[in-house]
């Protein structure tokens, strides 16, 4: 578990300026106000850049920009829209070692995967919705379904520029223009995008830029000219931004928290099922709204599954997110190391156990060790809330149908991950199970052709796939 601290190569993520403004209508311009933010490298506390504190006056802006852009961007054929698209898909191919390192310094998480999980995500979102921007009449979405007009997206800090891909590619496959506002703790990588937008020659306006903490967001949701708001992120912002937008005629499509149930069933491949447990819950340190964060396990294989388990949470490295020895990188923010440091007290507190394995983490930056809780019962609120770390909380079943009762015994249903031999079985699970997406004999697969969103306060309307359109369309009848 050494730490080896690897050199830290800015250089390898480009060129990063001191201080970024805005990007709105085609330049990088000044914020209208003199609040700037800073972005600080995670693993170092080392500060990377500082960033505009987005203003009224500049979401004002950004808005008229992608209003003025709508009317031609709009009225372009789908397959000159997709050209735009398949250019920046090959783009952010060519630059994506450069990106990769900047999301892992910005962000935290290991270079392996933003190498090998995010980047490839992102460009493959870019080019399918490319796809379908000539297709939109065969969508079954009616004849000629229409664009809403200016979408305003929020994102999230856990996938940065995965986020402003599910959000931006078909808003803009369908003919919307956007204006997105990044996470205050990541915004490096929405930045860049911004480059990669002139770079492909993208109309002025078409996408604009606009950092800023929740106050911006907030200024974003409720413009009276944006027509669609799309956010990911905690669910009382989500609750917010609905009671906000109810009574205007915007259309919303929230994504938000989950606390998934990975269940193994006693004939599952027990080192099968314990890479699913580690890649369903350490990934990306645990901050994925789809985390497997509780282990349903059948009783009869308990401590056989344990003991597995353990052992292998024994291998993994915490460290250096740009070591591509790296398994778990670092916590986000002071903040959100806070939240997983009073969520887990609570657990012990309420009488679960708490194990980790022994583990030298780093002086400095923000860090947790993997966690495993065991005796967890379903009121403790390990077992209710979302931590949003590198915590795995532990309960058993003996039944299916008792499984199904506990999976579902949450606020969330964003996904489920089923290990068992039996494909009956999958299916009977999976019918029962209030959940967005369903893995079996697999857990954290993420396709751009697959849709994905959530039951109960994980929000709704789906990302991804054919429905992903359907958030950005107004659809017709048309009786001739
Ligand atoms: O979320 P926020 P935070 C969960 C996770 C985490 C917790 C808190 O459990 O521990 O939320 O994270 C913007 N109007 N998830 O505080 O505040 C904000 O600037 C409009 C799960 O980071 O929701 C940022 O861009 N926007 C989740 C974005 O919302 C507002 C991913 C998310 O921040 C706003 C992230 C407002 N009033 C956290 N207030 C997932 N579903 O994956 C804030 N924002």
């Amino acid at each position: 578990f050494a730490y080896a601290p690897a050199p830290e190569s800015p250089a390898a993520a480009g060129d990063i300026a001191t201080s970024y403004g805005h990007f709105i209508g085609g330049e990088f311009v000044d914020s209208s106000g003199n609040e700037a933010l800073k972005t600080v490298n995670p693993a170092t506390e080392q500060v990377l850049a500082e960033f505009a504190q987005g203003t009224e006056e500049d979401v004002d802006r950004a808005v008229a920009a992608a209003r003025k852009a709508f009317a031609d961007w709009s009225a372009l054929p789908g397959s000159e829209r997709a050209k735009y698209l398949f250019r920046i898909a090959r783009i952010i191919q060519e630059r994506s070692r450069e990106l990769a390192v900047l999301e892992s310094i910005d962000n935290g998480k290991p270079i392996r995967e933003t190498r090998d999980v995010d980047l490839p995500l992102v460009a493959a979102h870019f080019f399918y919705y490319a796809g379908w921007a000539d297709k939109l009449d065969y969508a079954g979405f009616g004849p000629n379904p229409k664009p809403l007009g200016v979408a305003g997206q929020v994102i999230p800090w856990n996938f940065p520029l995965l986020m402003l891909a599910w959000k931006i590619a078909p808003a803009l496959a369908t003919g919307n223009t956007v204006v997105l506002k990044p996470a205050e703790t990541t915004p490096l990588t929405a930045l860049r995008f911004a480059e990669i937008c002139r770079q492909a020659g993208l109309p002025k306006g078409v996408v604009n830029i606009v950092t800023g903490d929740g106050r911006t967001g907030a200024a974003l949701t409720s413009h009276p000219d944006v027509n669609k708001v799309a956010f990911t992120g905690s669910t009382p912002v989500g609750r917010a931004i609905a009671k906000q937008l109810a009574g205007t005629r915007k259309k919303l499509s929230l994504e938000l928290g989950g606390k998934a149930a990975n269940i193994v069933f006693d004939d599952a491949p027990i080192d099968q099922a314990v890479e699913g447990i580690v890649n369903g819950i350490f990934f990306n340190q645990g901050h994925v709204c789809c985390a497997g964060s509780r282990l349903l396990v059948q009783e009869s294989v308990q401590d056989e599954l344990l003991d597995a388990l353990k052992r292998r949470m024994g291998t993994l490295r915490v460290g250096d997110p740009l070591d591509k020895n790296t398994d778990i990188g670092a916590i986000n923010s002071a903040a959100q190391l806070a939240r997983i440091t009073a969520l887990t007290d609570a657990g012990e507190a309420e009488g679960a156990e708490r194990w980790s394995p022994e583990c030298e983490l780093p002086g400095t930056g923000f860090w947790f060790k993997p966690t495993l809780f065991t005796g967890v019962s379903q009121a403790h609120r390990i077992a209710q809330e979302e931590i949003f770390g590198p915590v795995l909380s532990v309960l058993t079943f003996r039944t299916p149908a008792e499984a199904v009762e506990k999976a579902n015994n949450t606020p969330y249903g964003l996904s489920a991950g089923i290990w068992t031999e039996k494909g009956s079985r999958i299916l009977w699970m999976a019918d029962r199970l209030r959940a967005g997406v369903v893995w079996a004999n697999t857990f954290n697969k993420f396709d751009p052709t697959s849709p994905f969103g959530g039951y109960k306060e994980s929000g709704y309307g789906r990302e991804g796939g054919r429905h992903g359109l359907e958030p950005y369309l107004n659809v017709e009848a048309l009786d001739v």
